[in-house]
């Protein structure tokens, strides 16, 4: 019973459209603890490494650019499970589906469609282990390629 971490994202749609406030308290009524947290403004280098696995993709230049748009909120959240946890809170990537399908997923109220979705989690250990890295553990020369605290 192992307490998990996850790495957890308000995307720049969900900080843009006033929505921190109330996710950070949906994410502390499921029993999450936020653990750190911290606002990037993303590079066009950083997301597209936070993004690898979909770089053959055709939606993936525009994601690039929809997440280098404006500031996001990485968290780091904890709690037993977090993982599949933080993916069930979420819901489906598809906003649209996910007012369909899970009505109180975070997705469901606040995303727009599939790539404006409001949220980003960790969908394994490894990608926890690696996103949490990327955003909160990086040495100095790396973190130089983020322009944060713009907000
Ligand atoms: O893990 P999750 O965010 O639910 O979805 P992924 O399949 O990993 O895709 C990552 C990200 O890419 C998604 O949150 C929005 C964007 N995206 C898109 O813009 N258009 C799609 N058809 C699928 C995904
Ligand atoms: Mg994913």
């Amino acid at each position: 019973n192992a307490v998990e971490r996850t790495l957890a994202m308000v995307k720049p749609d969900g900080v843009s459209g006033s929505h921190v406030e109330a996710i950070k308290t949906l994410i502390r009524d499921a029993g999450f603890t936020i653990a750190a947290e911290r606002y990037w403004h993303f590079s066009e280098a950083v997301a597209k490494e936070f993004y690898a696995e979909h770089s053959e993709r055709g939606f993936f230049p525009n994601l690039v650019e929809f997440i280098c748009s404006g500031p996001s909120l990485a968290l780091i959240l904890e709690k037993e499970h977090a993982i599949a946890d933080w993916r069930l809170l979420i819901g489906p990537t598809d906003s649209s589906r996910a007012r369909e399908e899970f009505p109180k997923s975070i997705r469901a109220k606040f995303g727009v469609d599939s790539q404006k979705n409001c949220v980003h989690g960790s969908d394994s250990r490894q990608a926890a282990i690696r996103e949490i890295a990327l955003l909160f553990e990086q040495d100095q020369t790396a973190k130089k390629s983020m322009q944060h605290d713009e907000l």
